[in-house]
């Protein structure tokens, strides 16, 4: 069934369990589908008015479609209580401390991903929309000493593989959604708002462009809401290192910085 329904690669730690909801949900529908249809073709014939000339005003008396109903209520549940609601408790009650993951803020705007990391002191400085500017999209504070070292980049958000990110979510404009389909990440951004959303991704870009053997193949960030005339082109991209890979990268961008 997962080969069938197309699924993007998976690249985070919570993408097994997403993808078994999918596939179960999906051989439910399946079955469904099937059996009420192979019902109404049934009835067609059962209740055709050849075969009934007279209308039979008491109706059908077996008890055969109760018990299916009452059986796919009970599979309904199983998959709400068994599945659905555990795998979301897991993403909004078990974040990981801000010690031990990558933190970074993404901005959305119409129409790009603004991203923001603390730098080395692991403090975002301080952000004030009158500060928004052509050249200073989030608005930082200059003057902020917990924003010298801050990194921010457009459409591009690097991070460590085997290690969690912790995601805050927010949007300048209107509402936007963070999606990274691999990681099976997907959240609105709301103008006013501070959202987190976590994953751990497994599989740095490198790993998955030979995986796939695709040598341009790139983890997109695609804004998931029509959010306006170019919502069409807010894409950016996530690149998943090897954690060395990721501290030069990082040591890079606040060597640029400094040089500025
Ligand atoms: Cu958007």
């Amino acid at each position: 069934m997962q080969e069938l329904l197309g699924l993007p690669a998976a690249a985070s730690s919570h993408a097994g369990d997403i993808d078994q909801m999918i596939v179960l949900i999906h051989w439910l529908m399946a079955v469904l589908f099937v059996g009420w249809g192979a019902f109404f073709v049934y009835v067609l014939v059962r209740f055709s008015r050849r075969a009934n000339p007279k209308a039979d005003y008491a109706g059908a008396k077996g008890k055969l479609s109760k018990g299916i109903e009452v059986a796919i209520v009970i599979a309904e549940m199983v998959l709400l209580i068994g599945y659905a609601i555990p795998a979301w408790a897991k993403r909004v009650q078990q974040f990981p401390s801000e010690g031990e993951a990558t933190v970074v803020r993404v901005v959305g705007e119409q129409f790009a991903w603004n991203v923001q990391y603390p730098g080395a002191d692991g403090k975002f400085g301080r952000t004030d929309v009158k500060l928004v500017s052509a050249d200073n999209p989030l608005g930082l504070d200059r003057s902020d000493p917990d924003g010298k070292d801050d990194v921010t980049t457009i459409n591009q958000l690097n991070v460590p593989v085997d290690r969690p990110v912790l995601v805050q979510l927010s949007s300048k404009d209107v509402i936007h959604s963070f999606g990274l389909y691999e990681m099976r990440v997907k959240q609105d951004a709301i103008p006013g708002l501070r959202i987190p959303v976590w994953f751990i991704p497994t599989v740095t870009t490198a790993d998955m462009r030979q995986k796939l053997g695709k040598a341009d193949f790139d983890y997109e960030i695609t804004c998931s809401q029509l959010c306006g005339l170019g919502h069409f082109r807010m894409r950016g991209f996530l690149t998943v290192q090897s954690a060395t890979d990721y501290q030069k990268w990082m040591a890079d961008q606040l060597k640029e910085k400094a040089g500025n």
